[in-house]
Parts: C-alpha cells; sequence; structure tokens
C-alpha cells in the first residue's frame, strides 16, 4: 500500500463522511484484515494493526468496514455504519449469524463451467447480492475447459433481466481483463462461490499476488476449502478486492425483499393474483399458475422461489426469537441484581 492513498482510494463515500464529526482527533480507517483478536486498517497516511479487546471486540467489525481510530493508540474507537453487509447464517448453531463483508460495491458470483454450476445456488448469491445493496456480475471460470461455454452463459443470462455474465479462464490475465471495469478507484469487488471455483485464482490474477489456491480433485472437481479467512487485496487499477472461502453452507436471513428483487419476474405476476397473500397452490383467480399454464413460468422457477422464501422466514424467526429471549433474559439479570443491592442496603 502507498502512503499517498486518498480516502476516496480506500473507498470512501459521502455516506461515511456524514457520520463522522471532523473535530472529533479520530483517524478513518478501512478494515482490510481480521484476525483473532486484531484487525489492520488501511488509512490515509499507511496501515496500522489493532489489538480488539474489551468494548472495541464487541463492535463486531468484519473486512471492508470503516472505523475511526486513535492512531496514538492505536486504538479502535468507532465502527461507521455500513452501506451494505453480507452475512450469513453460522453453520450448526442456533442464529448466530456470520459477517462476510460489508461495504462491497459489487459481487463476483463464481461458478465453473462443470457440474459446479447450480441455477438454485446462483438465484441464492443474487438475492444476497441485492440484499448487501451489491452489483451482482456471474463469472464462470474453467471456461478453458469446456468446447462451448454459451449454454453456461445463457443459464446465467436467464436468472435476471439486465444480469452480466462474463465466462474466463481465471488463471489468465487477458482472459480475466473483462472484470477490470468493476475494479476502478475506489471500488470494492467480494467474490463468493463454492469451494474450488476459482475465487482465490481470479483475485491472484487480478491483484498480481500469490495466495494460496489448491488444485480441484480430480473425482468431482470440486476444491478443498483452501482459502479459510477473509481478507482485502489491493489492485493496480486501484479497487479493492475480497477473497472469500468456499461456503458449504450459505443460509439466508433476513433477506425478505432481496428476493423479490431477484425473482422479479414472479414478484410482478403475484401482484396481479386476486388475494395479496395468494400461495400459489389453489387459490382462485393466481397470476402465477396462470403464467405456469400458459407456459410463461418455469414451475421449477416458482419452487426455487418458495424455497428460498420458507429459508429465510426460517432463519429471520430464529433471530428474531433469540434477541427477544436475550431481552427478557436481559431483565432478569438486572432483576436480581436490583434485589441483591436492595438486599445489602437493608443490612445493618
Ligand atoms: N483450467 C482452469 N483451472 C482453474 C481456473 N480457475 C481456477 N482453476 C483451478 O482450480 C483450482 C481451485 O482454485 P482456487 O482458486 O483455489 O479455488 P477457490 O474458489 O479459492 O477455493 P476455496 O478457497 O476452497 O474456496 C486451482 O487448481 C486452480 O488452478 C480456470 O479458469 N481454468
Ligand atoms: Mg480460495
Amino acid at each position: 500500500m502507498t502512503s499517498d492513498d486518498s480516502l476516496q482510494s480506500l473507498g470512501w463515500r459521502p455516506f461515511f463522511q456524514s457520520q463522522i464529526d471532523v473535530d472529533c482527533g479520530w483517524t478513518p480507517a478501512r478494515v482490510h484484515n481480521v484476525h483473532r483478536g486484531r484487525i489492520q486498517v488501511a488509512h490515509t497516511d499507511g496501515e496500522a494493526t489493532i489489538a480488539l479487546s474489551g468494548k472495541s471486540a464487541l463492535l463486531d467489525v468484519t473486512v471492508g468496514d470503516w472505523v475511526l481510530v486513535d492512531l496514538d493508540g492505536p486504538q479502535l474507537k468507532e465502527r461507521l455504519d455500513r452501506s451494505g453487509l453480507f452475512q450469513r447464517k453460522a453453520a450448526g448453531t442456533g442464529g448466530d449469524r456470520q459477517l462476510i463483508a460489508a461495504n462491497v460495491d459489487t459481487l463476483f458470483v463464481v461458478t465453473s463451467a462443470n457440474r459446479d454450476f447450480n441455477v438454485a445456488r446462483l438465484e441464492r448469491y443474487l438475492a444476497i447480492a441485492h440484499d448487501a445493496g451489491a452489483y451482482p456480475v456471474i463469472v464462470i471460470t474453467k471456461a478453458d475447459t469446456v468446447d462451448s461455454v454459451e449454454e453456461f452463459i445463457a443459464a446465467g443470462t436467464q436468472l435476471s433481466p439486465g444480469l452480466l455474465v462474463e465466462a474466463v479462464d481465471a488463471r489468465n490475465a487477458s482472459s480475466v481483463a473483462v472484470l477490470r471495469p468493476w475494479c476502478a478507484v475506489g471500488q470494492t469487488v467480494a467474490l463468493l462461490g463454492s469451494s474450488g471455483v476459482g475465487k482465490s485464482t481470479l483475485v491472484n490474477t487480478l491483484a498480481n499476488v500469490d495466495i494460496a489456491t489448491q488444485s480441484a480433485r480430480e473425482d468431482d472437481q470440486r476444491g478443498r476449502h483452501t482459502t479459510t479467512g477473509r481478507s482485502m487485496h489491493r489492485l493496480q487499477e486501484g479497487g479493492w478486492l475480497i477473497d472469500t472461502p468456499g461456503m458449504r453452507e450459505l443460509q439466508l436471513v433476513d433477506i425478505g425483499q432481496a428476493l423479490d428483487d431477484v425473482f422479479v419476474d414472479i414478484a410482478n405476476l403475484a401482484a396481479r393474483c386476486r388475494f395479496a397473500d395468494c400461495s400459489h397452490a389453489a387459490e382462485p383467480g393466481c397470476a402465477v399458475r396462470l403464467a405456469i399454464e400458459q407456459g410463461e413460468l418455469d414451475a421449477d422457477r416458482l419452487r426455487r422461489f418458495q424455497k428460498l422464501q420458507s429459508e429465510d422466514k426460517r432463519n429471520s424467526e430464529t433471530i428474531a426469537e433469540r434477541r427477544s429471549r436475550d431481552r427478557s433474559l436481559g431483565k432478569m439479570y438486572k432483576a436480581v441484581l436490583s434485589e441483591k443491592r436492595q438486599h445489602k442496603d437493608r443490612k445493618p
């Protein structure tokens, strides 16, 4: 990183400027690495490593976050509100969320021209991109391994009106040049996709770095979860790339409206159903079922939409329930404490 980084080149926006008091004396900085107990940040005069403890550990900072730091410590003072956030339900837990990346402009939804290519998974990633306020681009890697990528490109393009789909050989700099327009100064791009599809390979080629990649297993063409953490990489063009580990279970949480954005065809049809809460099962006057009967909508697409909707509802309910449980626990602790205090005060 150079020392003449302007805030803009780090990804600063008026949205962040509006949150700070210019006289506070703290320095705005971008989080580009998160480790257990410490973070690394970039600011206009260089970089700093900051230990997280006590209050600062509770700020729940993730890669891409903007924070205010006291460089004398250095100490983390505040985390600024995010313009968008990628998160998932942490695997195997009640309702915990795992933060993936914040303040991302573009999401490269990475899949490869082989058995990884899966329409349902791509729709899931698109919903996640919409929810995080990031512009999705489908990147099909391993285009060099098939005779024709046309089928993959056509299937990708059909997922959403105007969706951009690029097919590349992720190892080849001139092939990935089609992705460079999204990587301009101050732009932040995150990569999401299954293990082994070539996310780290893309980062290496675009950023000209050398992060670990792994040969895909011969038998099933899937990788072995080579990348385990999240980190931001600086591009020559001035943009930032956020590599993420392939995620086995990318469950939706609290995504509601974003699903309607991705399945806009179904949402538009549903608006014409006779009943506002039509489930598109057996109700009379259902415009969605009519479109299926007339061959204008694929019944499988409706099924995938409903599956994602119920998953989102299930996970979001879990979180709401947990919050209310936490609140009542908090009240109980307070009541016990105040009783203890009263008891102490009463003692002679
Ligand atoms: N032929 C070919 N091989 C590729 C391409 N992209 C990636 N690979 C290979 O696929 C393997 C897996 O690539 P990675 O970049 O490690 O995959 P990843 O998505 O980062 O995987 P995780 O870190 O496990 O999530 C490596 O051996 C790459 O060289 C491509 O476009 N063409
Ligand atoms: Mg990787």
